[in-house]
């Protein structure tokens, strides 16, 4: 439907010119804002009436024979229709120029908001995962959630395709592609197609708050067994309707990004004296000062994410002269770059804020999808042993009684067990760990009876606590899911207590985000709260479990 793709490429424009919505990176609020843009009467009054008209099924296709494509940059990058041989149809999206990883080309998608869209494209690249996300706002909170990824082939295109239900309180919604390289994409192929029936809605659906101060508390019904935690931000904490839920129900929190590797780290600072910084990459702190305050004040503890991974943590730290065009640092410079942050950051956080941080996921997802340890630039640069050497600096730097973790996702499969048990079993006959993390962002699919045992298998062999430290678990789509889901949610729990009850040290169980589109997996709605804060049927099999069972 050609006449549809450029009527939103104008909407998209007009749309973009009243919010002006810059593209982000998903965790620091991103350095590449767009320019400023004076809004006329005019412009606003063109949008709205032809939004008006706009009931017509949407879509958006990249059909290539223009001069300009319907995309629209991202970031610093630039995007261009290309020859290209190796394309089907001759011609290519070329998104180039990027200079980080989430640079890439925006699709404005606010027509297809509360709706679900099939996307898809056919990518070419440097051998790299090129992902295809969606990116909107939510009462002021930006949400940044992937459709796709395709691991591309720089000679070949490669397909992929996914399937994503926006919500219909979103807000500057924007489809938008990326890859984790640097290296220019070709797109032969993009588009977005509404699934079955379309439903338009001129604007995002209002939320109205529940009232929630009648709720049971999460932590009040659980304090005999183990602490409830909330991933957080700045932004959800400043709006009271969370805020005041969060007290409420959690007694420790976990910062969703703010304590990564990406936030902490201050390129600018280190390459002004790199004499001084060389070995030693200087840190900044203060916007941690909004979540580690509010946890202080409200008598929580905060479980401190994360030291060592291979994402959200810049690839320049790897690079001698932190320059990403230069050369790999060696493993001795990687050890000591290693060694000052985990000081640094212990340091800060002692020093500041004593006795509110109570564990640390020192390393986390070491283990690879496909089998071993993951390939990250922290293995390149100093070797297998990083696990081990990083769980000896956390253990020299923390302060007493701060318990250090190793975390990580879809670590319940039998394949990844033995691959965490394997690199871990040193760690834990040095003495240097006392927790396994589960991250557990799982779906009403998983078995509850194989988590169960890797739970028990990881205290029994490795001698540590567990903790659940970023729980969602993804509904099915089917008639009825949330009380599915709800269902689902009480099975897990209750084998969870039962397993607590049995023995196995079981210390916090931390929920990954306050409600549905919140999410960093909006489209599976898997959190407890939906998004006016209403409880969902998984909040009361929760408290029910813990009830029942206590
Ligand atoms: O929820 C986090 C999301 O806001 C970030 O964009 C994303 C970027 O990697 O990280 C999310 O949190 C991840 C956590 O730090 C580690 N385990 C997987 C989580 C979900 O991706």
């Amino acid at each position: 439907m050609k006449r549809s793709a450029a009527y939103i490429a104008v909407l998209s424009l007009c749309a973009f010119l009243l919010t002006s919505c810059a593209a982000q990176k998903p965790s620091d609020g991103g350095s590449d804002q767009a320019p400023a843009v004076t809004v006329t009467t005019a412009a606003v009054e063109e949008v709205s009436e032809k939004m008006e008209n706009a009931i017509e099924k949407p879509s958006v296709t990249e059909d290539l024979s223009g001069e300009k494509p319907v995309a629209v940059k991202r970031g610093s990058a630039s995007v261009s229709i290309c020859d290209d041989e190796l394309a089907s149809g001759g011609k290519a999206l070329l998104i180039s120029g990027r200079k980080e990883s989430w640079n890439g080309a925006d699709y404005k998608s606010d027509l297809f908001r509360g709706n679900e869209v099939e996307v898809k494209g056919s990518f070419r690249s440097a051998n790299a995962s090129v992902r295809v996300s969606v990116q909107f706002s939510v009462q002021g909170q930006t949400a940044y959630n992937m459709v796709f990824p395709v691991n591309t082939k720089p000679d070949k295109y490669t397909a992929g395709s996914g399937k994503y239900t926006i919500p219909a309180n979103a807000e500057n919604i924007i489809i938008y592609i990326e890859s984790d390289t640097l290296e220019d994409i070709y797109a032969e192929s993009f588009s977005i197609n509404v699934c079955g029936e379309y439903t338009y809605y001129e604007r995002a659906a209002e939320t109205v708050f529940a009232d929630t101060s009648d709720y049971p508390s999460l932590k009040d019904e659980y304090s005999g067994l183990f602490r409830m935690g909330m991933a957080v931000s700045p932004n959800i904490l400043s709006k009271p309707e969370y805020s005041s839920l969060v007290k409420a129900q959690f007694n420790s929190i976990t910062a969703e990004n703010d304590m990564k590797p990406e936030a902490i780290l201050d390129r600018t600072a280190s390459v002004l004296d790199m004499d001084k910084y060389r070995e030693a990459p200087a840190l900044k702190f203060d916007h941690l000062r909004t979540e580690l305050d509010f946890a202080r004040d409200n008598g929580m503890t905060v479980r401190g994410h994360t030291l060592v991974w291979h994402s959200q943590t810049p690839e320049w730290l790897f690079y001698k002269e932190y320059d990403k065009n230069g050369e790999l640092a060696d493993r001795e410079l990687m050890l000591r770059r290693m060694e000052s942050y985990i000081k640094g950051v212990m340091e800060w956080t002692s020093e500041n804020y004593p006795g509110l941080i109570s564990a640390w996921d020192v390393v986390n997802e070491a283990a690879a999808d496909e089998g071993g340890m993951r390939q990250s630039l922290w293995y390149k640069t100093i070797g297998e042993d990083y696990v081990e050497r990083a769980f000896e600096f956390a253990r020299k730097y923390a302060p007493e009684g701060v318990k250090l973790f190793y975390n990580d996702y879809n670590s319940y499969q039998k394949r990844k067990q033995e691959d965490i048990l394997s690199f871990l079993k040193p760690v834990a006959e040095a003495g240097n760990i006392d927790g396994m993390g589960m991250q557990s962002h799982i779906g009403t699919y998983m078995s509850i009876s194989e988590y169960a045992n890797a739970l028990k298998r990881y205290h029994d062999e490795l001698g540590v606590e567990i903790q659940i430290t970023e729980l969602d678990i993804g509904a099915d789509k089917s008639d009825g899911w949330e009380e599915k889901q709800g269902k689902y949610f009480r099975d897990f729990m209750d084998s969870v207590i039962e397993l607590r009850r049995s023995g196995v040290p079981i210390t916090s169980l931390t929920l990954w985000g306050i409600s549905d589109s919140l999410s960093w997996k909006a489209s599976d709605r898997p959190l407890v709260f939906r998004d006016d804060l209403t409880r969902k049927p998984a909040f009361d099999a929760m408290i029910e479990a813990v009830r029942e069972n206590g």
